[in-house]
């Protein structure tokens, strides 16, 4: 026998016992606790039914805090934080959701409670300058994320690994551009986005919702959502919904169909909850409400 096999062996035999301790140890936990999953430790909240992701409100309560514009350093216009009071899950996923030209968080505002009741931090935003251009808005949405994930109060209760953008109109144009700048960025949601300089997004990497409107004589679709949608490539998850008969601002007041998209959209890509997959393949079809659907699947 050489010299060298008795040290390799001894190591050998506390490999084994190395791991046979922590399959015991694993096995342990997931016999003490029934919730112990193997499978995915950033779902939050029940198994989803079409009824809980058309809901007004999900299963979580939710709080509010504020963020002054002069807290944010003169990074973005500051804005409202909502999120779930219950921390016993873990930590959230976060999107930050910026308003378009001219608006402010109101035109946003009802995604505050309709999805961080869905188990999300929410971070509504004003811009600096409601005159913002899309590029700004961009910077402005990742400023806010940084400061929900380093600076605001919640910081702890946020997984600065699992972070989204959204945005209306140049805020929407500003969604595609900051998922261009930040690709670790998990999910995008523009709505009725409009970019005027940038068209072409086949560099951007973050599985995307584009939240379009039929009738959107501000950001027609032809020049704006779907050029943007058809820029991304085929291979990367992405979405267009296009709803029936609907205005530019059609985003900016609660609707149904939005919601039970934009909630299995970012339970998908930001918890990767594949119990929401259901809701996304196959592709749905076109209903009263949806004047056009297309996506990737499968995811
Ligand atoms: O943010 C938006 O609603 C886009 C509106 C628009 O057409 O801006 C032109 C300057």
């Amino acid at each position: 026998m050489p010299p060298g096999s008795l040290p390799l062996r001894r190591f050998g035999h506390a490999l084994v016992v190395a791991i046979v301790a922590t399959a015991i140890a694993a096995y342990g936990i997931a016999a003490a606790n029934p919730s112990y999953a193997a499978t995915n430790p950033f779902e939050r909240g029940p198994a989803p039914t079409l009824a809980s992701i058309q809901a007004t409100t999900g299963p979580f309560a939710v709080s509010t805090t504020t963020v002054a514009s002069s807290a944010t350093g003169g990074r973005f216009g500051g804005g409202t934080i909502y999120f779930p009071t219950d921390t016993s899950q873990g930590t959230f996923g976060a999107i930050a959701i910026v308003p378009g030209f001219t608006e402010r968080q109101s035109s946003i505002s009802w995604l505050g409670p309709r999805l961080a009741s869905q188990g999300f931090v929410i971070f509504t935003i004003d811009t600096n300058s409601t005159g913002d251009n899309p590029t700004s808005r961009a910077t402005q949405l990742l400023a806010a994320l940084d400061y929900l994930t380093q600076t605001s109060s919640v910081r702890a209760e946020v997984d600065a690994s699992r972070l989204g953008v959204s945005g209306h109109s140049m805020g929407g144009g500003g969604t595609l551009e900051a998922s261009v700048s930040r690709p670790s960025l998990k999910a995008a949601v523009p709505m009725a986005p409009w970019d005027a300089n940038v068209k072409n997004f086949s560099n951007d990497s973050v599985p995307t919702l584009i939240v379009a409107a039929q009738n959107d004589t501000i950001a027609p679709v032809k020049q704006h959502a779907l050029v943007f949608y058809n820029s991304i490539p085929t291979t990367q998850p992405k979405m267009y919904l296009e709803l029936a008969g609907a205005s530019h601002t059609a985003t900016n007041h609660a609707n149904t169909t939005q919601a039970q998209y934009e909630i299995s959209w970012l339970k998908r890509f930001i918890d990767n909850d594949t119990r929401y997959t259901q809701f996304l393949c196959p592709t749905p079809s076109t209903s009263s409400t949806i004047s056009s659907i297309n996506n990737t699947c499968p995811f």
